[in-house]
């Protein structure tokens, strides 16, 4: 992506930032010259990167911290503690977010269940909510959630996960209507297959079973949604991006691939 002034010295706070998605989409943000808020719980990550986005970058702002979004008191306390030429987000991108487990759901694991709904869907909220009422008092801001085609068609045995993305796309629906009389914009970006730790996680580590997943198609690398995230924010403030749905070109539906 090229250099985009609307972009320079915005405070862009990610959650997920170290890996996959949120990663990549803290990359190519640093690419436009914002400011980077990143956490995530693994920290040593986040840590990298920031050495990483200051070699490619020297001098851009990054501040790192850890957080684990499920945790709604450690959401306030990172947010109220954050340095004050921290705290005005102009973006926020709720990215973290995860699967566990692909089993007929009378077989499912509840912890996995726990572990999908308070991350995707609870994580979510209390990010948002935390960080909503700022920008509208400042009268500028763009929230930018990841969903997922799981969002749009449920596949077999795909039960909770689904449900975890029907919800953000339903709760994204809910905030662009709650905010309909601000200058706020709330977008979602929904891929379908990505080639990141995702399947990784959804295996709980079986990396075999995780890179049959992306085996035969050329699948969506995280640098992909990240522009597509870049790009929907970088819209002129009047052009809202409700929803976009990325797939790779051989994925025609979340459980239609063609694979040579
Ligand atoms: P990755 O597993 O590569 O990255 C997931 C990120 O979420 C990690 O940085 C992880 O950080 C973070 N995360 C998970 N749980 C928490 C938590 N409790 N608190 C804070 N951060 C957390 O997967 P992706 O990059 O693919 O996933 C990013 C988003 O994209 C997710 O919402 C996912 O549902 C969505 N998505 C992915 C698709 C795919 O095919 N890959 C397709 C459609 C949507 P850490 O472990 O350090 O906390
Ligand atoms: C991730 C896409 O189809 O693997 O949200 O569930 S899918």
């Amino acid at each position: 992506m090229g250099k985009n002034t609307a972009l320079h010295n915005k405070i862009v706070l990610i959650t997920g930032a170290s890996s996959g998605i949120g990663r990549a989409t803290a990359l190519t943000f640093a690419e436009e010259g914002a400011r980077l808020l990143l956490c995530a719980r693994r920290l040593e990550r986040l840590n990298e990167l920031q050495a990483n986005i200051a070699l490619l970058h020297p001098g851009l702002k990054v501040h790192v911290f850890e957080l684990d979004v499920r945790d709604r008191k450690a959401v306030d306390s990172a947010i109220d503690s954050l340095p004050e030429e921290w705290k005005q987000v102009d973006i926020l991108v709720n990215n973290a977010g995860l699967s566990r487990g692909l089993d007929k759901l009378q077989d499912g694991l509840i912890e996995d269940w726990e572990e999908m709904l308070d991350t995707n869907v609870k994580g979510l909220l209390y990010m948002t909510r935390k960080i909503v009422p700022g920008m509208i008092e400042r009268g500028r801001g763009h929230i930018i959630n990841i969903g997922s085609i799981a969002g749009h068609e449920v596949y077999p045995r795909g039960n909770v996960y689904c449900g975890s993305k029907f919800a953000v796309d339903a709760i994204t629906k809910g905030l662009r209507l709650d905010l309909v009389d601000t200058p706020l914009r709330v977008t979602t970006v929904d891929p379908g297959l990505v080639e990141t730790e995702f399947s990784e996680v959804r295996f709980h580590g079986d990396t075999d079973r995780a890179k049959t997943v992306y085996k035969g198609l050329e699948a969506l690398q995280a640098e992909d949604i990240a522009e597509t995230i870049v790009w929907c924010a970088t819209r002129p403030a009047h052009v809202q991006i409700a929803e976009i749905i990325v797939f790779a070109t051989s994925q025609a539906a979340a459980a239609t691939v063609h694979r040579a």
